[in-house]
């Protein structure tokens, strides 16, 4: 069924949200702080609002995509929420969503996160998915709207959530992405070719890492850290041996030196028996 959205912010996210949106047939109100972002969506049937306030009061659901939620607050401030539906799509913190919900709840409105696990040419298409929270009712009543943008995931009622998992996946990628850094600059340093090396023999490499993951996670819930494989002092010494290769190599190891550090604390207090999910401890 064709709804009506509006979509404040058209970066090149919002841009990829508003053009799915039409294209799955429903009409689109779009705003953006320069307008001539907005020329080439009024060209494929979008309706131009002249303010954002404007684009609210035309439409049931509206979704925000800028830069931030300084920036979000300031987009929406003079608006009239009341009945509205806002889907805040801005990157950002579990606690500037809760507070950026309770200023919508204050102010009449109904407030949905969303986390995007997508760049905006995978909106649209298999593999996209995007993280919401807030009140089951609401993303009940629009998920059917937003469903072709990409795989929707509702995670719970606490607006917090979509960005806590967002953040959690991205920091997750963070950590794969240093490793490949630091492996590629061990390979390149030899002149060997890292694309031979990655294709082969780290990507097959990380997958079967990462499916003891799920194990792990059973451990750090239950917290017991007894290990059958490299304990902590065994993984000690590895990752000495590493950092001293790194040096000889003439590579930087310094996405690695965290990781040595805080394996070694968890030694230095006594703990070098037990298996790598108990590193958890050292970060709380
Ligand atoms: N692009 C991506 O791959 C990632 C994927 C995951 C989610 N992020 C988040 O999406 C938000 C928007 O990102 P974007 O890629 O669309 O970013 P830009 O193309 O740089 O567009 C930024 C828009 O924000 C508007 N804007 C900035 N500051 C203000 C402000 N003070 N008041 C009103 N609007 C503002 C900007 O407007 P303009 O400069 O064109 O006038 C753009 O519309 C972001 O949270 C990502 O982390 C994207």
């Amino acid at each position: 069924m064709s709804e009506n959205i509006a979509v404040l912010g058209l970066g090149l996210m919002g841009t990829a949200l508003a053009e799915t949106l039409l294209a799955a047939g429903h009409r689109v109100t779009v705003w953006n702080r320069s307008s001539a972002k907005a020329d080439a969506l009024v060209a494929k049937g979008a309706t131009r609002a002249a303010t954002a306030a404007e684009a609210v009061a035309a439409a049931p659901l509206t979704i925000v995509c800028v830069l931030d939620y300084e920036a979000a607050r300031a987009v929406l401030d003079g608006a009239d929420l009341a009945g509205r539906t806002v889907l805040n799509l801005t990157n950002g913190r579990p606690a500037e969503a809760r507070a950026t919900g309770e200023w919508v709840n204050g102010r009449g409105g109904d407030y949905l996160d969303g986390g995007i696990m997508a760049v905006p040419y995978m909106i649209g298409r298999p593999g996209a998915l995007i993280l919401y929270s807030g009140p089951r009712d609401v993303f009940d009543r629009h998920e059917a709207t937003l469903k072709p943008l990409a795989e929707p995931r509702h995670l719970g009622e606490d607006p917090g959530l979509a960005p806590l998992y967002d953040l959690a996946l991205l920091t997750g990628m963070y950590g794969q992405i240093a490793g490949f850094l630091e492996a590629a600059a061990l390979i390149a340093a030899e002149g060997r070719p890292v694309r031979e090396f990655t294709e082969t023999l780290l990507v097959p490499w990380l997958h079967a890492m990462a499916s003891a993951q799920p194990r792990w996670a059973e451990d750090m819930e239950r917290g017991d850290y007894a290990t059958e494989v490299s304990n902590l002092e065994v993984n000690r010494v590895g990752l000495g041996n590493l950092v001293i290769a790194f040096e000889e190599q003439g590579v930087k190891p310094d996405l690695l030196l965290p990781m040595k550090e805080i394996v070694e604390r968890r030694v230095a207090r006594g703990h070098g028996a037990e298996g790598l999910p108990g590193l958890i401890e050292e970060l709380r």
